[in-house]
C-alpha cells in the first residue's frame, strides 16, 4: 500500500523545494516548511509510541497554534483519527463526545487539564496531554525525545482521517466520519478551482476545529506551498494589519460584516488581495454590495458542510462565469447535487426543493449511528443536506444553486450551528421551567442569534438574566440564548405544534454590527 493516499503525504506533495522558507507566520514567530514537517513527525512518532490499536481516535480541545495544527497533521501521519473540539465547549458537552468516540488519547488546553484529567479517569481514556496556545505543555515535553522524522502511516484512501460532531435535530451530535480519500478528493478539487498558487499568502483567522478552518483554508495553503498568516482568531485591527501582504482571505460571513464595520477598511489594505471566500453561512446581499463597492472586490461565496466538505462554489476564474452574490455558484467538479420534491422527483431549474449531493468527498456515515446514516442517505446514495436550494431562477445561470432555507431545524450563530433541541433540553432540565422554545432571530453581527421564550411551571418565578448565567456554565457560549422570554404559553396551531414562525415573527433583530 502506498502512502500517498494518506492526507499529510499528499499535502506533502505541494511543499515547496525550499523547506527553510516560512510556511506560517504568527505574529510572535516563523514556522518553516521544515518545522512543520519535524513537528508533525515528533508528535506521530509519540503517538505511534502508545501502542495504540488501528483507528484509535485522538480528541483535541486545544486553543489555536500551529502546534496544534501540526497535531493534526501528526495523527493523520501516524494514521490515526483526528477529532477536533470547538474550545467553547464545557465540560458536560465534552463528555458526551468523549464517551460517545471513545478516544485512546486527550489532548487540552492546561487550564481545562483538571476537569478533563476527571473525564478521562471517568471514562477510561489511558492518555491525556496539554498542548498550550503558545506550544508549551506536556505534549511537548513529550514529544521533545521523539526523532524530527516519520515514515508517514500507509493508509487505505477509504480509511478514517477523522470524525467531525455536528449537531442534530434530537439534540445528540453525530461524529461525521471523513476519510483520507474524502479530504484529499475536497483539497485538490479546491486547489483547482479556486487556483490557488503558490505565491499566495493566506490570511488565516478561522477557528480550526471544523472544516472551513481546516480542511478549506489550511489544507488549501498547505497542498498549495503557500505561506499563510496565522492569527488566534478573527481581530480586526491584526486584519487591517496584515491584509496588505495576503492574497487570499477566508471567513464565515461575520469576518466580513465586522471588516465593514471599521471605517479604516477599504482599498489601500486590499490592493495585494485576489481571493475573498465566505462560507458557512448565508452572505446577506448588502454585505456582498457593500463589500464590492468598498474594496472593489467580489466576495466568492461557497457552500458545503462538516459532512460534505465543499460542494458548490462561484467561480475564482472569470472564465467560468461570474460571481454571484445570493447564490453559492455552481457544484464543483467532481460533485453532483441535486435538487428535489419532497419524494424522489427531482425539479426543473427555478424550482426549490430539497438539496441532496453525492460524490467523492461525501462522508461515509455517521460514527456508530448506521440508522442515522441509513436515514440521511436515499436509496440510490445521494446525502440529503438538509438545505433548500434551487438551480437557475431569475437572472441566474442554470447551473447556480442558491440555497433559500434549510428543512432541518438548524440556526448558524457566526458560523456555528446551533440544534434548538440541545438548548431547549438544557433549559426544560432547569427548576421552575415547564417548556421552552428556542429560535434563531436576524442578528447584525452573527447572522442569526439563539434566543428563547420559556414558559414557568404554575407558581413558580423565573429570571430570564439568572437562567443565562447559568446556561452560560453548562453549554458553549455561542450556543445560550442572547434573550430569553418568559411568556405564559407558546403559540400552537389546532395540532398543538409550537409555531416557531409566530414567535420568529414577533421578535425584534437582536445585536449591533461591530
Ligand atoms: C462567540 N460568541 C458567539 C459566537 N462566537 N455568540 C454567538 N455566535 C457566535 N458564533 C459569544 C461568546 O460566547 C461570548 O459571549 C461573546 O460572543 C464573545 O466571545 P468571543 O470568543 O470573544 O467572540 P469572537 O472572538 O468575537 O467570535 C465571534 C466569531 C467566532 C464570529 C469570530 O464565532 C468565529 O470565529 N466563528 C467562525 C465559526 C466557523 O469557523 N465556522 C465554520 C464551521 S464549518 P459572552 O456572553 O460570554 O460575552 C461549516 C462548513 C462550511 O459550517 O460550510 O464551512
Ligand atoms: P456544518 O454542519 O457546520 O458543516 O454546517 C453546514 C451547513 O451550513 C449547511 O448545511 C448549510 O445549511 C450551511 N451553509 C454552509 N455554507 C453556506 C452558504 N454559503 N450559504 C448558506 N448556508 C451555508
Amino acid at each position: 500500500m502506498k502512502n500517498d493516499a494518506n492526507v499529510y503525504a499528499w499535502l506533502a506533495q505541494g511543499f515547496p523545494e525550499d523547506r527553510s522558507a516560512t510556511a506560517i507566520q504568527t505574529p510572535q514567530r516563523g514556522y518553516s516548511w521544515n518545522d512543520i514537517d519535524e513537528l508533525s513527525a515528533r508528535y506521530a512518532g509519540l503517538l505511534g509510541a502508545l501502542n495504540l490499536p488501528a483507528g484509535a481516535r485522538v480528541a483535541v480541545q486545544v486553543e489555536k497554534s500551529p502546534e496544534a495544527l501540526m497535531l493534526y497533521l501528526g495523527t493523520l501521519r501516524a494514521g490515526f483519527v483526528y477529532l477536533p473540539l470547538n474550545n467553547a465547549y464545557k465540560a458536560a458537552e465534552v463528555e458526551y463526545f468523549l464517551a460517545d468516540a471513545e478516544p485512546s488519547v486527550v489532548v487540552c488546553d492546561g487550564s481545562s487539564a483538571g476537569w478533563m484529567q476527571e473525564l478521562a479517569d471517568r471514562l477510561g481514556v489511558a492518555n491525556l496531554y496539554t498542548l498550550d496556545a503558545d506550544g508549551t505543555g506536556t505534549l511537548a515535553v513529550a514529544a521533545a525525545s521523539q526523532p524530527d522524522t516519520f515514515e508517514t502511516a500507509a493508509v487505505a484512501a477509504d480509511d478514517l482521517a477523522a470524525i467531525l460532531y455536528t449537531s442534530g435535530t434530537t439534540g445528540r451530535s453525530k461524529g461525521a466520519m471523513l476519510s483520507h480519500g474524502n479530504l484529499v478528493a475536497s483539497t485538490r478539487t479546491l486547489h483547482d478551482f479556486w487556483q490557488w498558487r503558490r505565491d499566495d499568502v493566506l490570511l488565516h483567522m478561522l477557528p480550526i476545529f471544523h472544516v472551513h478552518g481546516l480542511f478549506v483554508a489550511a489544507h488549501g495553503a498547505l497542498r498549495a506551498g503557500a505561506r499563510m498568516i496565522w492569527l488566534p482568531g478573527l481581530d480586526i485591527d491584526q486584519a487591517l494589519h496584515h491584509l496588505p501582504q495576503c492574497t487570499v482571505m477566508m471567513g464565515v460571513p461575520t469576518y466580513y460584516v465586522r471588516l465593514l464595520a471599521d471605517p479604516r477598511f477599504g482599498r489601500p489594505q486590499c490592493a495585494g488581495m485576489r481571493l475573498f471566500v465566505s462560507g458557512s453561512a448565508p452572505l446577506l446581499m448588502d454585505t456582498f454590495n457593500a463589500f464590492r463597492e468598498r474594496t472593489g472586490h467580489t466576495i466568492l461565496e461557497r457552500y458545503g458542510m462538516s459532512e460534505t466538505s465543499m460542494l458548490t462554489s462561484n467561480p475564482s476564474d472569470p472564465a467560468l462565469g461570474p460571481r454571484l452574490g445570493g447564490t453559492v455558484g455552481m457544484p464543483l467538479p467532481g460533485v453532483s447535487v441535486r435538487v428535489m420534491d419532497g419524494g424522489d422527483q427531482p425539479l426543473p431549474v427555478g424550482e426549490t426543493g430539497y438539496v441532496q449531493v453525492r460524490g467523492a468527498t461525501v462522508f461515509s456515515g455517521y460514527w456508530r449511528m448506521p440508522e442515522k446514516t441509513r436515514e440521511e442517505f436515499t436509496a440510490d446514495g445521494w446525502f440529503r443536506t438538509g438545505d433548500m436550494g434551487r438551480f437557475g431562477g431569475e437572472g441566474v445561470p442554470d447551473d447556480y444553486l442558491t440555497i433559500v432555507g434549510r428543512s432541518k431545524d438548524l440556526i448558524i450563530s457566526g458560523g456555528y450551528n446551533v440544534y434548538p433541541k440541545e438548548i431547549e433540553l438544557a433549559i426544560d432540565e432547569m427548576p421552575g421551567v415547564a417548556e421552552s422554545a428556542v429560535i434563531g432571530v436576524a442578528h447584525a453581527d452573527f447572522g442569526e442569534a439563539v434566543v428563547a421564550a420559556v414558559v414557568p411551571r404554575a407558581g413558580a418565578e423565573l429570571n430570564a438574566e439568572a437562567m443565562i448565567f447559568e446556561l452560560k456554565g453548562r453549554l458553549a457560549g455561542f450556543k445560550v440564548p442572547k434573550q430569553i422570554r418568559i411568556v405564559d404559553e407558546l403559540p400552537r396551531n389546532t395540532m398543538g405544534k409550537v409555531q416557531k414562525n409566530v414567535l420568529r415573527q414577533s421578535w425584534p433583530a437582536q445585536g449591533d454590527a461591530r
